[in-house]
């Protein structure tokens, strides 16, 4: 019997596939669809003390390959999510959740980050360092020292279990680096990879989104290799106790079983579940399943992180 069920932390699931923060999580009926879809878990939008409208329109679009967004962080605040997720964790039968937030500065994520220690809620929260779509503001995980200083800080008062959300890095230096200061706090995960900024697309003459003149974060097929490598390289990297979730350019159950095989414990859709719905969890599911049988692998831990090499 094939099982595609996972832990991250200490929460269980009972389907490794899971939405991608700002896919289908932006209202409560948005995420009440994926909770009762085949997915193991959701996570919100990534929230701000306070709502925000976001950039202007047209601010996503799909593409052949995958997806381009500059959304600028619209949510509808720290309070709308933290209620909701508070209210499910109540529920009986509820799944176990992620409550992605961000501060628009490390004043106000600390007081976000109070806010839901002193909160009922007691399931995982994912930190966001890396939206690369709000103007003037650059990602905070490409500063080493400001994401030091601000785990440092956090870790000072903040005890319920925290992951972060990072972008692609694209060096080994880098890899080294990051993993050196992840590794000094109790992370219960890493998220790879958030999109990778700042691509333009375009169509006749004209770019196909409006903020930044085009500019924006790309999804999808683009990315899947890059997030591989993080995927790999954090697992590579890190202490065993901080896992991995695997974000990019998962679209079917082959994309999920990579991600898996370089070592993440959880997967997320983003762009397939914008353009396919959450219907797209149980094809996955079942396309890894498939694949799981195949080679007579019972369990994520019979191939997590197993990625061969050629000597
Ligand atoms: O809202 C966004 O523009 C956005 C965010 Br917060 C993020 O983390 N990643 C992304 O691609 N878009």
């Amino acid at each position: 019997m094939v099982s595609t069920a996972t832990r991250i932390g200490d929460f269980q699931f009972d389907n490794c596939l899971m939405n991608a923060a700002g896919v289908f999580c932006m209202t409560r009926e948005e995420l009440a669809q994926v909770e009762s879809s085949a997915a193991g878990s959701f996570v919100t939008k990534t929230a701000t003390l306070e709502a925000r409208a976001g950039n202007p329109e047209p601010r996503y679009v799909n593409t052949d390959l995958g997806s381009i967004n500059s959304m600028g962080l619209p949510n509808k605040g720290l309070d709308y999510y933290l209620d909701y997720v508070i209210e499910e964790q109540n529920r009986i039968g509820s799944k176990p959740h992620v409550l992605s937030l961000v501060g628009m500065s490390p004043d106000e994520t600390h007081t976000i980050l109070k806010k839901v220690q002193a909160s009922d809620y007691q399931g995982l929260v994912e930190l966001n360092l890396s939206c690369p779509n709000v103007p003037g503001k650059p990602q905070i995980a490409y500063d080493f020292e400001t994401t030091d200083t601000i785990l440092k800080e956090v870790f000072s008062y903040y005890t319920k279990p925290l992951g972060i959300k990072l972008p692609p890095y694209f060096d080994i230096v880098h890899f080294d680096q990051a993993a050196a200061i992840f590794n000094k706090y109790p992370l219960v995960f890493v998220n790879c990879v958030n999109s990778i900024g700042n691509g333009l697309v375009i169509e006749d003459e004209t770019v196909v989104i409006k903020p930044k003149n085009g500019f924006g974060g790309l999804g999808g097929d683009y990315i899947k290799p890059t997030a591989l490598a993080n995927v790999h390289a954090f697992y590579k990297r890190l202490n065993p106790s901080i896992q991995i979730i695997g974000t990019g350019g998962v679209k079917t159950g082959r994309d999920a079983f990579e991600h898996i095989l370089c070592g993440a414990s959880m997967v997320q859709l983003g762009t397939v579940l914008q353009k396919e719905g959450t219907e797209a969890f149980e094809r996955i599911t079942k396309e890894l399943q498939t694949i799981m049988a195949e080679k007579g692998y019972e369990t994520l831990d019979d191939f997590r992180g197993k990625l061969h090499y050629i000597d």
